[in-house]
Formats: C-alpha cells, structure tokens, sequence
C-alpha cells in the first residue's frame, strides 16, 4: 500500500501543541512519502497561528529507524533530509522530537536538528551506519560531535550500537527520560520552552564540545584499529568526518561528511553490507509456515553446565527468560555458576553491561541436579558431551519428565538430530539449536530441523533465536549442518595445498589478508587438534573417512600424535609463546615427509590460487548444500558465514563474492579443478544452472 504524504505524517493539535505523527510502516523509516509528508506538516504547523510549539512523533512506539534502505542506489525523489532539518532549525516555534522504540541513523540525525529530544525510558538511540558499509549522512558525524565530544561521537558512530534512553541522557543527547507516555512529556516540555521564548538551542552553532581537541585521538584510533579495518572504507571516513567537525565551520564540515558519505555509497561494501542486512532478516523467515504460530517460551531447562551449557544461559537469562540449569554433578553445576558469575562480573568490569543488568539476569538462573524441575518447561535445550549415547540417555529422561508439547533441543554440532530425536516418542517436538562459542556472544544459531520436527517447533525455535538477539539460520539434517560442513569441505582443500607446497601459515596470511580474523589452521590450534583428531577417529571407526584415501593428509593425526594439541599444550600448526604464534620448521619438514610418502612433488602454489580453491571450495559447498534443501537460500550461507565462521562482512558472505566475481567465472575455476582433482572436484548443480541462465543465485 502506497501511502500519500498526509497519510505517512499526520497532523493534530493539543493544547496549542502541533503533534506530527509519523506512520510509516513497517519502522518510520524516512521514505519518500514520509519525507515529502513532514516537509508538508511543518509548514502547516508554522502557518497554523493556533499553534506555539511542534512535537515529532513516531506511530507504533518507534521514532524513526533511518533512511530507507530500500531507496539505496536508486534515484532519489522527493524532499531531501537536509531540507528538513533545515526546517526544523530554523522554525520560529519550538520544536521537540519525541523517541520512542529505535532513532537510528537518520531518525536520531533528524531528531538531531530538532532543537530538543525527549526519550521514553525503553527508547533506543544510535547511528549504525557502518553495519551498512556507510556512516551518517545527514549531518550526524558534525552535530554529535558537536553535541557529546569527539571521544563520544568516535565510541558511538564506530561501534554502532544502539543506546539506551539513560544513556543518551548521560551523554546530552536527549534533553529529558520519561516512563510515562513520551508524546504527553514532550507536549509539556514543548509548552514550557514555548512560554519561556527562544531562541532555540542549534547544534551545529555549538563548539564549546570541540575547541581545542587533540588531534592524537585520530591518529590513535586509526593506529588502534587498521588491521581491523583493512580493506573497508566507512570506519576511515567516519574518523576523518569527526576528526573535520572538530576544525570545519558547519557548512564545510556538512560538505565534508556529504563527500564521505559518497565515497562510502560507491564503494562495493555498502552494496555487500546492505545484502546482509536484507538477508540476516530473510534468514528468519521459514518458507511455507505462514500462519503457523510460535508458541511461547516463558522457561527454559537446560541440561549440561559446562562451557556451551553456562553460555547458553546466560544468552537466554540476559534476554530476561527464566532458566533451569541441570547437571547431575553437584561440582559440575557449580562450576558452571562460578563461570557464570565470573563472565558477568567481567563485563560490567569492562562497562558492557551494568551491574543491574548483571545481578538481574543472574537471578533468573536456578540451578538443580533434578530432572523432575524441569517439567514445566516451554524448551529443554541439551548440551552435553558429543556422545550418541549420552544424548539418548538425557532425551529419554527428558521424554519422560518434560510436559507435552514442550519443544526439547540438542546443542549437538554435528550429529544426526533424527537419532537423537528417536530416542524421544516426541520426534515432532525435537530441534537442533546449534551455538556457537562462546554461546553468549556469538550471534549465529543454527536451527537444525529434523525430518519430524513440526512446522510449529521450527516456527518456535527460529521466534526463540531473534528474542535471545542471536541470528537464527535453518539447516536441514546433515553432518555439520551447513557451516561446520563447509569448514570441513574448505579444510580438505588447505589440507590438500599443504601437501602439494603451501604452508600453514602462507594459507593463513592469505585468508587474513582477505579478510578473515584468523586463518584455518591458527584456528585449530585454538580449538584443540585433540578434539578434531577424535572427530575424525569415530569418522574412520564408521568408514566416513578413509585415512588412507591419496587426497588424505595426516598431518593434523601426526602432529596430534606428538603430544602437540595447539595452543593448549604451546604447540601445533604453531609454536606459541603466550598468544604469539609462529610457524614451526618441524611441521614443514613433516609435510615434506608426507608429500614424499604420497608420491608428491611439493611445489610453489600462488596466493592467488590458494585464495580461490579455499573459496571456490566453501562457494560450491554452499550451492551444494542449497541445492539440497539443507539451505533455504544462497544468502543464509552468506549470513552463516558472516556471522559463526569469519567472513569478511564488507564483502557480503561467499554466495554475494561469487556472484559478484561472476557465477561463471567460479565454474570456470571449479570445472579446471575438477580436471586436476576428479574425485575432490565436481561443480554444484545450481551453481552451473545459475552461471548459465546469468540470474545470480535466487534465478
Ligand atoms: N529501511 C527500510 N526497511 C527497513 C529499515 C530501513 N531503515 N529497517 C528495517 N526495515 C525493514 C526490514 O527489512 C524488515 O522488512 C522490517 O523493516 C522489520 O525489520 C542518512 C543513510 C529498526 C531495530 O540501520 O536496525 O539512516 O523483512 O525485522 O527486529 O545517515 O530494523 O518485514 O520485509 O529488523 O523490530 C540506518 C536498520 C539506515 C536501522 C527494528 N538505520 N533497522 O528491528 O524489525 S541508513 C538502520 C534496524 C541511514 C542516514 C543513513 C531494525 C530495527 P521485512 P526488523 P525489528
């Protein structure tokens, strides 16, 4: 429905007070319609001499979530946000802006060049521009900094986090916190300053929050941050917007971010990041469920308080959901509350949380050695050893204690979540909610859907993921659901380069110089090689791995072997000193042995190609595992991968790289693999359809 610009601002008034009410579904963002109707609704507030002062208003409890991402790359139409805070600057009648729900990029930059903000208490602020590739745009890299300092600005614009009402006033960005209605506060706060007579507070005109800044706080985050920020554009612009607002007049300062902000736009990470904000909340949706309703989750039981069992609780518990926590060992049970306890008190050390927020969600997690507490729970989730048995032995006693309906989960990573399912009657209620470590930080979270899950237990576990704040994409069932099997399909093929003359770190120093924050094998070391050399014991015990097979390189069992198990024990891929990591000659000479073994002549592989058969190998597993049903979509991998396992997010995840390189372009690659390497080589499907027809993924 296309909304008319009187319908997209509505315009009433109380008490000499003009209320302009924005409603713009679905979140108020400053389309068009919104745009032309504010410019339409503030010059009818200035004309209307019943009138002394102006509120802003968002319907639906929010304020306005920014510009219209969807307007992005087209042709603008309408009046620009410029123009209206131009107007809302210079009115002669006070003018209030009043936050509810989000003000986010250009909502809190048009709140901005209000002369007031008032906040509902619940109300979240913020400019998160640089989650999309760009920074704000409509003037707010020069009044924030104008308004709170540049320290302040730098933390806020390059973090992108939203804020919360008290603290935006701490700060000075919003003028007054209500927990009453936020319309009726800033009505009231419009009519004081109305009574009392300009003229207005202008943030632009301020320099008080400037003057004299030291321009060692640039250099230093620029030197903080460049490996973070190595191939992206948004972060260095905004450094250099705020850094301008602190030397520029308003005027070139505007000019200056409105340059920025271009350079920002055409550069292909807004085109990426803008693909992964669409796709994160395409990933939530289950195809073919309309109508299917979630059922509400008001406790959850968890069983197994170790590392995964303990993150897991406190990602649910901060979202304010009562959790059970069970382990049949008393010493287990509180250790797993010691870590707890231990995690909170660092991040309200650190200022990520407050110790309110802290003591509040540590409260709402009971402990107990007794299944019997868990019986009226909505959702069990299991996470314990990675043991079939083990499993069994907790879903039966869970099948027998848990009330009907009650949706009961496996943390498992890899194993088949029908046999775990059939050691329940319930196999309709059963779910794999797959965490990432450490589970309350990681963002990703792999619903695994079992051939007898119900549409409802998905619905539920995917509605269940959002509210905890984590990312929820549905896999199928197959082993390693989608990230972990295209980790173990990328594996091989460096595993493969190491045999035939790379080298652990050469492989290493191309992903990271890609993108990536730690290569392959530093990541092994990290994860323990004991733990993967078990994995891949049961794999050869069951005939899924042939340890003997030419493409098999034994180097991780050798190494292993050797009593090295990465980080843990100081050596690995790498030897360790602390953190430091540095390549060991002893696991060259080791792959020169196996080379030899294998009847290989080691040679020198390019980056190049090391760079395109490790993604070429994660672009065809990930159209492999579309193509399949595991994935719903090609843009899942992307938020898969962008959000557990690394993927340079300014490139949009592997499926978007693919398909900017050019699909055929990646079949060409594959298909001249494939001729080297019959067995280890064969292009997807979808991947060959797709590079034909010429329509990118979704056809
Ligand atoms: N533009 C267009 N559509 C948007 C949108 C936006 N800004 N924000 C959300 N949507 C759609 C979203 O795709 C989904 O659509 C529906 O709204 C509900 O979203 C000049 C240039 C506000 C916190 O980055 O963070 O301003 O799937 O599921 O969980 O400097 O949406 O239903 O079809 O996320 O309640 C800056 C982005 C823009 C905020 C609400 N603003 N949005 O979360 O709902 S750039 C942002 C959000 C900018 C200026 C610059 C969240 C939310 P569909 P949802 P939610």
């Amino acid at each position: 429905m296309v909304l008319s610009p009187d319908q997209a601002v509505r315009y009433d008034v109380r008490n000499g007070v003009a209320v302009l009410t924005i409603d713009f579904p679905p979140v108020n963002a400053l389309g068009a319609p919104m745009r032309e109707g504010m410019m339409l609704r503030l010059e009818q507030a200035r004309e209307d001499e019943g009138v002394d002062a102006i509120v802003l208003v968002g319907a639906n409890d929010r304020f306005i979530a920014g510009a219209d991402i969807r307007e992005f790359g087209k042709e603008k139409v309408g009046p620009s946000l410029e123009s209206i805070q131009e107007a809302l600057e210079t009115s002669v009648k006070p003018v209030v802006a009043a936050i509810d729900g989000h003000a986010l990029g250009g909502g809190l930059e048009t709140a901005l060049a209000a002369p007031f903000r008032v906040a509902a208490s619940r109300a979240k602020l913020g400019l998160p521009e640089i989650n999309l590739g760009l920074l704000p745009g409509g003037g707010g890299t020069q009044r924030l900094t104008r308004l709170i300092g540049p320290e302040g600005a730098l933390d806020l614009i390059l973090s992108g986090r939203h804020i919360a009402a008290v603290e935006a006033l701490r700060l000075g960005i919003v003028d007054e916190v209500t927990d009453g209605d936020v319309t009726e506060a800033a009505i009231a706060f419009a009519r004081a300053k109305a009574a009392k007579g300009g003229p207005w507070p202008i943030i632009l005109e301020r320099t008080d929050k400037v003057t004299g800044t030291d321009p060692k706080i640039f250099e230093d985050v620029r030197a903080k941050n460049a490996g973070k920020w190595k191939g992206m554009v948004a972060p260095f612009e905004i450094v250099n917007c705020i850094e301008a607002a602190c030397h520029l007049g308003p005027v070139e300062g505007l000019e200056f971010e409105r340059a920025a902000f271009w350079r920002c736009s055409d550069a292909p990470s807004r085109e990426a990041q803008v693909h992964l904000f669409f796709s994160e909340r395409a990933a939530a949706k289950v195809d073919g469920t309309k109508g299917v309703a979630a059922k509400p989750i008001r406790s959850v039981g968890i069983v197994g308080a170790g590392t995964m069992g303990s993150g897991i609780a406190m990602a649910i518990a901060n979202s304010g959901i009562e959790v059970t926590l069970l382990d049949s060992a008393k010493g287990a049970l509180d250790a797993g509350m010691e870590r707890i306890a231990k995690n909170y008190a660092t991040s309200v050390a650190r200022g990520s949380r407050t110790q309110d927020a802290a003591d509040k969600a540590l409260a709402l997690i009971e402990t107990t050695p007794d299944y019997a507490a868990l019986a009226n729970a909505d959702l069990v989730i299991e996470a314990v050893f990675e043991d079939m048995g083990i499993k069994h032995e907790v879903f039966r006693r869970l099948d027998a204690v848990c009330k009907p309906g009650a949706v009961l989960a496996s943390n498992t990573s890899a194993l088949d979540i029908d046999e775990i399912a059939s050691a329940t009657g319930r196999p309709q209620d059963v779910i794999g909610l797959h965490f990432f470590s450490p589970a309350n930080v990681m963002k990703l979270l792999e619903v695994v859907r079992g051939d007898h899950a119900s549409p409802e237990t998905v619905v539920t576990a995917m509605a269940f993921a959002k509210r905890i704040g984590k990312q929820p994409v549905l896999a199928g069932n197959c082993f390693g659901f989608i990230g972990n099997r295209i980790l173990h399909r990328y594996g091989e093929e460096a595993d493969l380069l190491l045999m035939e003359g790379a080298t652990p770190w050469q492989i290493d120093g191309v992903l990271k110089e890609f993108g990536f924050p730690m290569g392959i094998y530093l990541m092994r070391d990290m994860a323990g090689l004991d733990v993967s050399y078990r994995v891949r014991r049961n794999k050869a015990a069951t005939g899924a791995l042939n340890l003997s097979a030419d493409t098999y390189n034994p180097i991780a069992d050798r190494i292993c072997e050797n009593g090295d198990h990465g980080q843990k024990t100081g050596e690995g891929y790498y030897a360790y000193v602390g953190r430091n990591a540095s390549p060991r000659p002893q696991v060259e000479a080791m792959l020169a042995e196996i080379s030899r073994e294998k009847g290989i002549e080691r040679k020198a592989i390019s980056d190049e190609e090391v760079l395109w058969r490790i993604l070429a190998a994660i672009v065809n597993e990930g159209a492999k595992i579309v193509e399949e049903g595991i994935a719903q979509r090609a843009s899942d991998i992307d938020v898969a991968y962008a959000h557990g396992y690394g993927f340079p997010k300014y490139r949009g995840g592997p499926m978007f790289w693919a398909a900017q390189q050019g699909l055929d372009t990646v079949l060409t690659k594959i298909m001249e693999y494939q001729a080297r390497y019959p067995d280890r080589w064969q292009p997807s499907d979808l991947l060959a359809d797709r590079a034909a027809t010429g329509k990118g993924w979704e056809g």
